[in-house]
């Protein structure tokens, strides 16, 4: 059962003379742009294929506590530390969101945590990088953060209902997740110069796997083109990587600091920049479970999954009296 939920069949785009009535009317309200909620017919490709990205994206919020977490006891001012706490913090609530807007398909957040713990489900791939000096703190922010904008504000006009709603939650938050890691990179970049060798250290590192995460190239994206025409996803992969490296060549030039990339130059006749690919053989090495950090990651997921079962239960418990309380009062 699980794994045919991971798995989508839709990774090619349904011809209109292929579908049934009901399905030529579904894809007529998604090109209207109408939202489609929960209670509706929906086919089953567009639910599973959503329970995969949302739960993956759910998954990527809660795994993205942990490089970020490791700093919390060491950042450098208490203002800091206040701050990166209160960010840890915002990724835990929108992995929540998320997990509901999931649950609104028919799948539990225990079942998906289970498909997480097991392997069948993935997270985003820049969280297998580990965060080595306060540097990629700021990094983290800057890049991480502004590479999920870039993702995330099309996503506020995804079709369903409960990602869309969830999303606009989300992105608020994110911006100021984004300004606060710009803000430690000034800093940095502006400091001492052991803190802007730092400073450039930690984008030399994270540069190429923040690319990563806008997912494979389109000719290797699977899922993209019925996505799009479900608009469960706006874009492609390349078009917002493309607009992210547009967007952040200038962010880094303000900071003094130098993207690790000899072909980045700009392009004027595509009115963008043109620069390296990510190395894809990398890229698919970490998502197959063998990064930097993968098994550390998810041993400290089980962990804390574990760890905090008397927590559930007690909770489980409290709910159960309080229902048999309701019972015999009636
Ligand atoms: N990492 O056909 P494709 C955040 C997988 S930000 C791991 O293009 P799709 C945060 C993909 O799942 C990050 N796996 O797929 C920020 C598929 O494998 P499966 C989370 C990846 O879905 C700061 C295969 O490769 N954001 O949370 O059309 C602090 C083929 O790819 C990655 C989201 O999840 C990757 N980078 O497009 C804390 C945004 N890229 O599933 C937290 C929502 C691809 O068939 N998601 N794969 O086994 C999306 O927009 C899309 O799912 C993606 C991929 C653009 C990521």
């Amino acid at each position: 059962m699980y794994a045919q939920m991971v798995k989508t069949d839709a990774n090619k785009v349904r011809d209109l003379s292929e579908m049934t009535e009901e399905e030529r009317a579904f894809q007529a309200r998604i090109d209207r742009g109408e939202k489609i909620e929960p209670t509706d017919w929906m086919p089953e490709g567009y639910r599973k294929t959503l329970i995969r990205q949302i739960g993956q994206h759910a998954h990527s919020e809660i795994v993205g506590q942990l490089p970020e977490g490791n700093w919390i006891t060491r950042a450098p001012t208490l203002e800091r530390k206040a701050i990166l706490l209160a960010k840890v913090q915002d990724e835990a609530g929108h992995g929540l969101y998320l997990y509901c807007a999931a649950e609104t398909l028919g799948v539990s957040r225990d079942e998906l945590i289970e498909l997480l713990h097991a392997g069948k489900m993935k997270y985003s791939s820049i969280f297998n990088y580990p965060t080595l000096t306060w540097a990629d703190i700021g990094a983290v922010g800057w890049l991480v953060d502004g590479a999920a904008i870039m993702n995330q504000v099309p996503l506020q006009r995804t079709s369903f209902g409960p990602y869309s709603r969830a999303m606009i939650r989300i992105c608020k938050e994110e911006s100021f997740h984004q300004r606060q890691g710009y803000d430690i990179m000034m800093k940095m970049a502006n400091g001492t110069a052991e803190q802007r060798r730092m400073a450039q250290d930690a984008l030399d590192r994270l540069w190429y796997p923040s690319l990563m995460m806008f997912g494979p190239s389109d000719k290797d994206s699977v899922h993209s083109a019925q996505s799009m025409a479900w608009k469960i996803k706006i874009n492609t992969n390349d078009e917002l990587r493309q607009k992210f490296v547009d967007q952040t060549v200038s962010q880094a030039e303000y900071l003094g600091l130098t993207i690790p990339d000899e072909n980045l130059s700009w392009n004027d006749e595509k009115g963008g920049y043109d620069f390296s690919e990510p190395d894809w053989s990398e890229f698919f090495e970490v998502l197959s479970g063998n990064g930097p950090c993968n098994r550390e990651r998810m041993e400290a997921r089980v962990k804390a999954w574990e760890e905090g079962s008397w927590v559930r239960d007690a909770l489980m418990a409290h709910a159960n009296k309080k229902e048999a309380a309701k019972t015999a009062a009636e």
